[in-house]
């Protein structure tokens, strides 16, 4: 153990959220500084380097809005920029701003106790180094800790293993190789089509089959790059107020009262297009089953006229839950990647999964020789990085236990128990229902403003209440049974992992009407939250 360094905010996580957190924090003459754990900036799209890795969202939408001078001199070169073009973004403003100097590369955070009578965190690393801070900003990620299938024999595969959101730096060939794939999710989505023009063989196995969009992905003509930026500002404030943040406003028809070839021309318009705005075609799709319906037909026809093997075209095909109460993934030649004659598609669900050995995997009925295992089975979300490390609150009391019927947030933001503690785009806040980046920004931006609010008034301690946070999430779930989401099984639900509490984890409400709920907070003197000043050495309420 090294004598604790102290300063007046931590922030846990140098991805987007935490980089903007420092950027602002500091701007306001506070010291900061961020432990991450990976060796550079960039968070996801640091370790996410899977071939085929890119972001879902319009690069000119999931980029920051701080600055209008980093808005005008970055030049996207694709619609939907690829993780390496991501991460030199991130790079480039790490150095644009001067963030590395206070970020302590190659830190896992472990712990972090609250010490009620400083009113301050401790916490600490694994390698033994020690913070003392005030405020503690948990910018960790919702999709951060992997998740690794638990197969027998997996310790034993002879051949290389990879999780895509832990792919290595160097390059990997895969050239003339077996390679098998388990999870067809947005990263096996992404990463399938690529790696099967490279392999002598793919097999990918497959446990549900899930919904997906064409990117309709294309290099951005420098006209396009004037053109947004000639507008940007006017382009942040519709994604502002749009549900999504993502821009797509949806209006007030319902798919299901639609006429239909209005609603076919409708879905192909948007299909040949729009990418993720396929789900904003009509504003019920995710609240009427009638409605949602139409469109999961439609998804289905195109598999169909796609897929040609008539049983890889049926398991590919997805039943049983709404279009998009799982996240669909956004592909570019997804399906068609089965009509190769080097993939093979194997049913998890008629044959799980047995055993892997030295040269293969099995399942009950077959053994597949394999060269390669490409684990895209997706992380612990919403929780898993703020679960496993030691967090002990007020009382010695720990996350995990005040969390173990599910994550219980006031706003998304803080947590009753956890003063001084904040979350950026935690559960409870529009997060992954959302562009998750302009998510972050606001979080930052409003935490900001309390943070400076609090320590002008010498408010040393703040803290959710229990009534506000319950409050809040009985709110986020009376909004999500309201919508179809509680309907599938998705890690929106917490059915990523067994065991999981079933609990609906974002806040569905849209990110306009979140918007105006935190505003709304901040008139009311941050209402729900408790503030105390310091007096003799005490703790005191301000009201
Ligand atoms: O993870 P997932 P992901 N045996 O959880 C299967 C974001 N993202 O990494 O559905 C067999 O979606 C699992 O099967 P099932 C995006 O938000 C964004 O693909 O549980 N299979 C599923 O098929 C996305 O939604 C971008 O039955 C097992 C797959 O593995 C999120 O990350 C790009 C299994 C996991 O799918 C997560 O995507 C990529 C087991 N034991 C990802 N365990 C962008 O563009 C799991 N599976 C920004």
């Amino acid at each position: 153990m090294t004598a604790p360094e102290t300063v007046d905010v931590l922030v846990v996580g140098a991805g987007f959220a935490g980089m903007r957190a420092l950027h602002a924090l500091r701007g306001q003459g506070m010291s900061v500084v961020v432990l991450e754990a990976g060796d550079d900036v960039g968070g996801v799209w640091y370790w996410n380097r899977y071939p085929g890795a890119r972001c879902d969202v319009e690069s000119y939408d999931y980029s920051y809005s701080f600055s209008e001078e980093l808005e005008q001199e970055w030049r996207w070169n694709e619609r939907f920029a690829a993780q390496p073009e991501i991460l030199r973004y991130a790079q480039h403003v790490a150095d644009h701003f001067g963030l590395r100097r206070d970020i302590v590369f190659g830190q896992q955070m472990t712990s972090a106790t609250y010490d009620e009578q400083a009113a301050r965190w401790t916490v600490t690393t694994h390698t033994g180094c020690v913070w003392d801070a005030q405020f503690l900003v948990m910018a960790v990620g919702n999709l951060s800790a992997t998740k690794a299938p638990d197969i027998a024999g997996l310790d034993i595969f002879a051949g290389r293993v990879f999780h895509t959101a832990r792919w290595p730096h160097e390059p990997v060939d895969l050239t003339g190789l077996r390679v098998g794939v388990i999870g067809t999710g947005s990263s096996g989505a992404q990463l399938i089509p690529i790696v099967a023009q490279q392999t002598a063989h793919l097999t990918v196995f497959q446990r549900s089959a899930n919904f997906s969009i064409p990117a309709c992905n294309g290099p951005v003509s420098d006209e396009r790059d004037a053109e947004v930026k000639a507008a940007y500002a006017e382009r942040r404030a519709i994604a502002q107020n749009s549900p999504s943040g993502l821009g797509f406003m949806p209006d007030r028809a319902s798919a299901a009262a639609a006429d239909p070839e209005e609603r076919r021309a409708r879905f192909e318009q948007a299909w040949a297009g729009a990418g993720f705005g396929f789900l904003f075609t009509y504003h019920d799709l995710l609240l009427d089953e009638a409605s949602n319906a139409t469109a999961a037909e439609f998804c289905r026809e195109k598999i169909a006229a796609i897929v040609k093997d008539p049983r890889t075209r049926e398991l590919l095909t997805p039943h049983g839950f709404p279009f998009g109460g799982k996240r669909p993934s956004v592909d570019s030649g997804y399906f068609e990647t089965f009509n190769r004659d080097n993939v093979m598609l194997v049913d998890l669900r008629a044959t799980p999964i047995r055993d892997v050995t030295p040269t293969s995997l099995r399942t009950t009925d077959a053994e597949y020789p394999l060269d390669v295992l490409i684990l895209a089975t997706g992380f612990d979300a919403f929780t898993g990085a703020l679960l496993r490390p030691d967090i002990t609150g007020r009382g010695g009391h720990s996350l995990r236990e005040a969390w173990s019927t599910g994550p219980r947030t006031y706003l998304g933001l803080g947590v009753a128990g956890f003063p001084n503690l904040f979350v950026i785009a935690g559960p409870g806040s529009p997060s992954l229902l959302s562009n998750v980046l302009l998510s972050i920004e606001h979080h930052v931006d409003w935490l900001a403003v309390l943070l400076r609010t609090a320590v002008a008034d010498g408010i040393v301690e703040i803290e959710a209440t229990e009534e506000a946070q319950d409050r809040w999430v009985e709110h986020v779930n009376r909004r999500a049974q309201e919508t179809l989401y509680p309907r599938a099984p998705s890690y929106y639900m917490g059915d990523d992992l067994p065991g999981k509490p079933r609990v609906f984890m974002p806040y569905s409400g849209g990110v306009r009407d979140y918007r105006r709920i935190l505003e709304q907070v901040e008139r009311d003197g941050y209402e729900g939250f408790a503030l105390r000043r310091s007096l003799l050495g005490e703790t005191v309420p301000v009201r």
